[in-house]
């Protein structure tokens, strides 16, 4: 029984090894274990032999270990690679059939992580942008796979805003809808180049290392219509449609480009590589409207639309011009503004104190108080979110003047024609507005309280001090009777009449009397016999030149009454 039992426990042994035998995959049975071999440096080395089995990518067949079954392969990955970004590598070796394994390929050259042992794949990433290269070593072969990888990475920037703050919060941009050209159309509207354009918003994109192939792609995410335009030039000029793809196996990726609020609303603006999610880099802006609507002028500017003067009552003037608060007829200026959309923004209005005080100045129509004396100064509208100042605003210089007259002056200057069609060209208005004929009473009249349309029959009447055949005596009077605001009228006319021939008003001194139709030059020969021309002189200056022209023609002094009206 003894001896039966030993044979039966032999035969389990070896039927057990040659389990694990056919386990470790070399497939030896019978009774012919073969030698192993290995390739080395070309050469078959015998190693062992099939009954411990083979090591992986050697071969045991029919129980005769063959060596190293690679015949070829393919290691595949990416071209490029975003920085930071996860990717696999995968091998493909051909062993002619042979069940060979990939349990002795060694990778390296990876990111992190830079090796592994063993696999038909390996992941890893950089974090460094470079030229890499991925390598699998068959440990126990002469075979080795290689990939090369350019890891870039991609930028898109709003210049001035920290990268951490570039998506949120963003940037607040304005609608472009200024005029810095002075061309009389809004900016946004303007091709360009639009000369001194100061609104658009530099925008830099970049990818590194440069890459030589695959797509760039400037998009936008919004609901909607886009609120921006993008330039290649900070004055405008060519458009960069939006979205905006590059081939960069034949173009360039820009570095710089220009955005231009277009309307009011949010935009994300994405700059991708081959459209793949994660390779991307996201800016936002916010296009704010933010406008002063009315006064539509301004002191300063280079230009002003003819809609900024006005024609309607109180008088006529640019709408940036007010009175000071105890003239005659004073008024204040009309301001509305537009900040859209709201919500989320609201208004916040200022004026510098030298032009008044402002009052409901969150509103869109604030309303203004003027001051007591002239001056001058910067009327704001900033754009805020709660009370947070956007940093988008519009200005307007206004002036506020002493009286209609130094307002009228400013306007009317002198030199220029009074008669029908004549034009207002002060204040770099343009196109320049064109008036109905102003004859010396209606200057007088809209020189003292705005009234009128600039032609009137009669003049002020203020309690008169006459001066009949006015002698040298009469004029040192009349001169010193004379104060701002003060009117002198002439009377006279063919013998045996006394009818109102002309009037104007003391802008400064006796020597400074204003007023259309006032040039001291008249011919009678002429229709009609004066100038119609803006201008300044003395009273005596004007009297001496009608009498002279008229004592030429007729013989006699056409104008013998003079009247000083003190302005009440
Ligand atoms: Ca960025
Ligand atoms: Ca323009
Ligand atoms: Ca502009
Ligand atoms: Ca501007």
């Amino acid at each position: 029984m003894k001896t039966r039992y030993g044979i039966f426990l032999i035969f389990c042994l070896l039927l057990s090894f040659m389990l694990r035998v056919q386990a470790l995959g070399c497939g030896c049975s019978g009774s012919k274990p073969g030698s192993c071999y290995k390739c080395v440096n070309g050469s078959w080395v015998e190693y062992g032999n099939c009954w411990g089995g083979c090591p992986c990518c050697d071969f045991c067949s029919d129980c005769w270990c063959t060596t190293c079954p690679i015949t070829g392969g393919n290691l595949a990955g990416p071209n490029e690679l975003y920085v930071g970004w996860n990717t696999i590598f995968a091998l493909t070796i051909n062993t002619g059939g042979a069940p060979c394994g990939y349990c002795d390929i060694e990778w390296s050259g990876g990111g992190e992580p830079a090796t592994q042992q063993g696999g038909a794949t390996f992941t890893t990433h950089w974090d460094t942008i470079g030229e890499k290269t991925v390598t699998a070593t068959s440990s126990s072969c002469s075979w080795s796979f290689s990939k090369e990888v350019t890891v870039f990475t991609l930028d898109l920037s709003i210049s001035g805003v920290p990268d951490e703050q570039e998506a949120i919060p963003g940037k607040y941009i304005s609608v472009n809808n200024d005029d810095d050209d002075a061309n009389g159309v809004p900016d946004k509207t303007d091709n360009g180049p639009v000369i001194g354009e100061d609104d658009l918003v530099e925008i830099t994109l970049s990818i590194e290392p440069e890459l030589h192939s695959g797509i760039a792609r400037l998009a936008f995410w919004v609901g909607g219509g886009c609120p921006v335009k993008a330039w290649q030039a900070e004055t405008k000029g060519v458009e960069v449609t939006l979205p905006k793809s590059w081939d960069l196996s034949q173009e360039t990726l820009p570095a710089q480009l220009y955005v231009e609020g277009y309307r009011a609303g949010d935009i994300e603006l994405v700059l991708f590589y081959n459209e793949r999610a994660s390779q991307h880099d996201i800016v936002v802006f916010h296009v704010v409207g933010v406008e002063i609507i009315r006064p539509k002028g301004s002191l300063s500017a280079a230009k002003n639309p003819s809609a900024s003067w006005l024609s309607t009552p109180p008088c006529y003037h640019f709408d940036f011009q007010g009175l000071v608060s105890g003239a005659t007829e004073t008024y204040n200026l009309t301001i509305q503004g537009n900040v859209a959309p709201i919500p989320p923004y609201g208004y916040k209005w200022m004026l510098d104190s030298s032009a008044g005080t402002l009052t409901n100045d969150t509103s869109s129509s604030p309303t203004h108080a003027a001051p007591a004396s002239e001056g001058q100064g910067t009327l704001t509208l900033k754009a805020m979110i709660d009370s947070e100042y956007t940093g988008l605003k519009d200005e307007k210089n206004v002036k506020i003047y002493e009286d209609h007259l130094g307002r009228d002056y400013a306007n009317f200057e002198t030199g220029g024609s009074c008669l029908s069609g004549w034009k207002v060209t002060t204040f770099n208005v343009d196109p320049q507005p064109s008036m109905g004929p102003w004859n010396c009473h209606g200057s007088v009249w809209h020189a003292y309280n705005g009234s009128g349309s600039g032609n009137s029959s009669s003049t002020v009447g203020w309690s008169p001090t006459p001066y009949p055949y006015p002698d040298a005596t009469d004029w040192t009077d009349i001169e010193s009777a004379l104060d701002r605001g003060d009117v002198v009228s002439f009377w006279g006319g063919p013998p045996g009449y006394t009818l109102l021939q002309h009037s104007h008003t003391c802008r400064v001194s006796s020597s400074q009397m204003y007023g259309a139709n006032n040039e001291p030059s008249v011919d009678f020969d002429n229709s009609p016999p004066a100038t119609w021309k803006w201008d300044e002189c003395s009273s005596k200056e004007y009297f001496d030149a009608v009498n002279a022209a008229s004592q030429a023609k007729w013989g006699y002094d056409y104008i013998r009454l003079v009247k000083v009206h003190n302005k009440p």
